[in-house]
């Protein structure tokens, strides 16, 4: 739908009187009538470095969700404020890795004398809390475009990894990229005591991979595959490495959104294209594809609903907010916490390759 023209004024109206004090950050996923006001678009990464990168501007407005906006206030300077427009947009993957629950997991594997040899590594979506603690740990954070790249790291540095909290990017890279076996995977789900693990499997796997998903991702099924290509002849399955294992192994491409993105803006006109990913972006694709069939790998719509809790009502009310003088919804990291998540975070960034 259109967005409200009233509102579209408002929020217009207040990006000109904040002028260069406010710097307004979109994710990929969000709605369009967001995505109109933001001064770049990107996925979490790039929109972190983004961020860091506009020392200038003392208000970020980061249409996201909180871990993203936690992930800016941690590479921003102390003196620039992180708003995010709906403290409701959260993350369901981020909220299945707990500090608690990962520190019981922690516990169990030191109990079995197997902490020394774990190297934990977490995905970008997870909370600044498990950030930390995976950079107290000797850890490294990682995104969907590196993930490999930091597994290598820690298999150089110990002989096994806890990846958090998404099981489906560590089976995925440990599996397609890295040569390991599905029985080298096991599977910890922190609601049962010991993950749900004998103390053998622990000792034997290589990688432990928390029981984490997204909801958006997850959702799609070798059947959502297995229909597109019957329905469309010649059709390239394109999905995030955030989608199930059979899924991913059904897939003809993978990768994070901005190699989705630049795989659907080099492909010939005439292609065809079904993409296992957030919907506001399969959209916005077409939309700009007009010379190429670009479609939603499923038949049932899936947008990311946290994503989409930023809508215009709130991106005008955090603006107009500013523009009094309030700084509402201000997303901040404790300096301890932001310490040791900036060491997993640099760790990162000092990634060979
Ligand atoms: O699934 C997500 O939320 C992704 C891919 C986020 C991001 O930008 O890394
Ligand atoms: Fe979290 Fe999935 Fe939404 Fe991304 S798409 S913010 S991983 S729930």
């Amino acid at each position: 739908a259109p967005s409200d023209p009233d509102l579209v004024a408002r929020a217009a109206a207040a990006k000109a009187k904040l002028g260069s004090k406010v710097f307004v950050l979109g994710h990929h996923y969000q709605r369009d009538e967001v995505i109109q006001f933001a001064d770049v678009t990107g996925d979490s990464f790039k929109l972190a470095r983004e961020a860091a990168a506009r020392p200038d501007a003392e208000y970020i407005v980061f249409c996201g969700v909180h871990f993203m906006a936690e992930s800016a206030d941690i590479l921003t300077t102390s003196a620039q404020r992180v708003i995010l427009p709906d403290l409701a947009a959260g993350c369901s993957m981020a909220d299945m890795a707990v500090l608690g629950q990962v520190e019981a997991a922690w516990d169990t594997l030191t109990e079995l004398g197997i902490a020394g040899d774990t190297v934990p590594v977490t995905y970008m979506n997870s909370s600044a809390d498990i950030k930390g603690f995976v950079g107290r740990n000797g850890g490294v954070v990682c995104t969907s475009s590196n993930a490999k790249r930091a597994l290598d790291w820690a298999f150089e540095q110990g002989s096994k990894v806890l990846f958090l909290p998404d099981q489906h990017l560590g089976r995925n890279t440990a599996v397609l990229e890295m040569g390991l076996s599905l029985d080298d995977c096991v599977l910890y789900d922190p609601h049962k005591p010991g993950g749900g693990l004998t103390p053998e499997q622990l000792r034997d796997a290589k990688m432990i991979l928390w029981r984490g998903h997204c909801s958006v991702h997850g959702r799609f099924t070798l059947e959502s595959v297995n229909d597109v290509r019957e329905r469309v002849p010649g059709v390239n399955v394109l999905v995030h490495p955030e989608c199930r294992h059979e899924v991913v192994t059904a897939a003809d491409y993978v990768g994070s959104t901005e190699y989705i993105i630049k795989t659907i803006e080099a492909a010939p006109a005439g292609s065809a294209w079904a993409l296992g990913t957030e919907l506001n972006l399969v959209r916005r694709l077409a939309l700009a594809h007009p010379d190429k069939q670009v479609m939603f790998l499923d038949k049932a719509v899936c947008y990311c609903s946290t994503m989409n809790r930023i809508d215009l009502p709130h991106l005008v009310w955090a603006l107009e907010e500013l523009v009094a003088g309030r700084v509402a919804n201000q997303i901040t990291v404790d300096a301890d916490t932001a310490h040791h998540a900036r060491v997993a975070l640099d760790q990162m960034l000092a990634l060979p390759g």
